[in-house]
């Protein structure tokens, strides 16, 4: 067995028995009395963070309040989702579509912020999808998905959705490499030769945040990890961890583990441009979907676009260098100075952390190791700050507050280690319940960290909760970290298997979330925008209801002339200009039932009755004493 089988074996068990136990040693595993009262917010006071938590294989994000731990909003993003009739309405379908036609479903594990100088704005906030490679925006004024790109030349996209510090872009680095051209056809033996690790940069626009993919790094085959971008000193850098530096293609014989180290790339996107400006870049032609919603008509736009620019790093030799990180590096963050890059080999036992200044120097002297895939490796000990020694089991991710201390959390010792970021000493460490991936402080990836809680986010929560059947909830908890010591406040279920999470404070969001959608301004086709202007009408096979919806009726209400072989579509606008008067409609028998509009806005149900009869609709949502009373019939007719 060599040294990195032996090495992977212990670790492995060390993992099976931390699952099969449980019980980080000499802890209590309950918020101690008094601390419960941090995380207490009294009835109807707000919290003061929004929290927003990726909800990982279930394709959404959640929104919680920090320190109440409280449940505001599931946001559908690559998912279905019948309570906000995102995926069931005509006019949302278009957000889900790819270059494989309606994908519902991704796996959603990162979220980043908009910025403006290293600091959280509040504008969007961002998530990723690996499987379908994606990226998202949420519209924080309305808590909705307001676009979604599909990201070419990539499979598995992880290293992603992190931001620069003003904005202006967004990366996504592929996990898998695969085949990039327009062969596609190879033997997965020729890995070595015909895969390549590719890095988007995606362009967000200033106003409205449009994203579209500036330009993509053609890369040796690694997979890429974790991101982060440079700030301060830094701006104009990114950082990757990649591990498989020995691209294999199979995991049978523990190959992906062998080298001593992998590596953080440091790419210098500001180099970037300027070869782009001068016309380095090669166009590509591939097809990618861009999905946007258009607040006017409350649609969803769906396109496909056809064209990526390509540079390549191993001929513009000074955009990309790689550091040499220890053993299978998952994280990679910077801290809030911008100096310090901090990587986390999950098979390693201690932490490195690299300093910009040393970076440069290096590069300016030319202090290599050779080249990997005719990039230069810069010598690990002339980018090295230094190391925390004994740090932890299975380090994974780092987060910062505002009094230069990093917390990184432990997967394998299932706990959170506070260190100094200059002296790189051990400050104080805590178990969490268990087996911790990610963990958030509020901006802790930013130049501005509000230092007053860390969120852990557990894979196991094995004994803390009442038990529900073969499968437990994942979970949240929350730790003050205002004092010295680290202090558990309180645990809290999450939707979803959370990875990473932000938050922000409230006052970012709280005031500028849109209460109506004023009915003037509906430019909705098919909107009826008062009771009068409610109408069926007939286009061929096609049936258009323009329905209305007010406290507590539809109009029309009964409609007949329908019959078999039509198409219905129920155009449904809520004339309500009030907060929060959500209206439902539902038919029987309809296989995509469900819609909800909210005031001003209009959303279409399309269904294709399949038989003779007379169905009933109804509201799904309670709206007023006579919800109950909000209904009516259609009839449909032989052909
Ligand atoms: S990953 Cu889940 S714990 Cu996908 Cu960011 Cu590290
Ligand atoms: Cu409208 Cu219930």
């Amino acid at each position: 067995m060599n040294s990195s089988k032996r090495m992977l074996t212990i670790l492995l068990a060390l993992v099976a028995l931390q699952w099969m136990s449980c019980k980080p040693k000499g802890a209590s595993n309950a918020a101690a009395g008094g601390s419960a009262e941090k995380a207490y917010v009294a009835p109807g006071k707000y919290d003061e963070f929004y929290n927003f938590v990726s909800g990982g294989f279930s394709g959404q994000m959640s929104v919680y309040g920090l320190p109440s731990g409280r449940l505001f909003r599931v946001i559908p993003v690559f998912s279905v989702d019948p309570e906000k009739g995102y995926g069931y309405s005509e006019e949302s379908k278009p957000m889900l579509m790819t270059s494989n036609g309606f994908v519902p479903w991704d796996d959603l594990h990162h979220v980043s912020f908009s910025q403006t100088n290293g600091e959280i704005d509040g504008r969007w906030t961002f998530g990723n999808g690996n499987n379908t490679p994606r990226v998202a925006r949420i519209d924080n004024k309305t808590f909705r998905t307001a676009e979604i790109i599909e990201i070419p030349n990539s499979a598995g996209n992880h290293s992603s959705p992190f931001i620069t510090e003003n904005s202006e872009y967004l990366v996504a680095g592929t996990r898998f490499s695969i085949p990039v051209g327009d062969n596609q056809d190879v033997p997965i033996e020729s890995y070595k030769d015909n895969f390549k690790g590719v890095i988007s940069f995606i362009s967000i626009g200033k106003e409205h945040g449009e994203m579209d993919i500036a330009f993509q790094l053609l890369l040796p085959g690694v997979n890429f990890d974790l991101s982060r971008a440079g700030k301060g000193p830094s701006h104009g850098w990114f950082f990757f961890s990649c591990y498989n530096s020995e691209q294999a293609n199979t995991l049978l014989e523990v190959n992906a583990s062998q080298r001593d180290k992998d590596f953080i790339l440091a790419v210098n996107w500001k180099k970037a441009e300027e070869y782009l400006k001068a016309g380095k870049g090669v166009k590509k032609q591939v097809r990618y979907a861009h999905n946007t919603w258009d607040e006017k008509t409350h649609s969803a736009k769906h396109e496909i676009r056809t064209e990526v620019t390509v540079l390549d790093p191993a001929i513009l030799k000074d955009i990309c260098y790689f550091i040499p990180c220890p053993k299978s590096p998952h994280g990679c963050d910077t801290d809030p100075t911008g100096e310090y890059i901090v990587g986390s080999g999950k098979l390693a036992a201690i932490i490195p952390v690299f300093s910009f200044t040393k970076i440069q120097k290096a590069i300016a002297d030319k202090t290599y190791d050779g080249e990997y895939g005719g990039i230069p490796v810069i010598k690990y000990e002339a980018a090295l700050h230094g190391e925390v020694k004994k740090p932890g089991l299975g380090p994974l991710h780092t987060e910062f507050d505002d009094k230069g201390n990093a917390y990184t959390s432990f997967f394998v010792s299932s706990e959170i280690v506070k260190w100094n970021v200059k002296s790189l000493e051990v400050l104080d460490r805590v178990p969490t319940y268990y087996s911790i991936g990610h963990l958030s402080i509020p901006g802790g990836d930013t130049r501005k960290p509000w230092g007053k809680y860390v969120v852990a986010y557990n894979k196991i929560t094995k004994d803390r909760y009442l038990p529900t059947g073969p499968e437990l909830t994942q979970s949240a908890q929350i730790f003050d970290i205002s004092g010295d010591k680290m202090q558990l406040i309180l645990d809290f279920p999450t939707i979803g298997e959370p990875h990473y999470a932000g938050s922000m404070p409230a006052s970012l969001i709280k005031d500028k979330s849109v209460k109506i959608f004023k009915i003037d301004e509906n430019q909705h086709p098919y909107a009826a925008k008062g009771e009068k202007e409610s109408k069926v009408v007939r286009e061929g096979n096609k049936i258009h209801v323009y329905m209305t919806s007010i406290r507590s009726h539809f109009a029309p209400d009964n409609i007949e002339g329908v019959k078999l072989g039509d198409e219905v579509y129920f155009h449904v606008t809520n004339l309500e200009q009030d907060w929060d008067v959500p209206h439902g409609f539902a038919i029987k028998g309809a296989l995509n039932a469900e819609l909800l509009i909210m005031p001003g806005e209009t959303q279409t149900l399309k269904w294709v009755p399949e038989k003779v009869g007379v169905f009933p609709f109804y509201c799904t949502d309670f709206c007023s004493a006579l919800h109950q009373e909000m209904q009516g019939y259609l009839r449909v007719s032989p052909a």
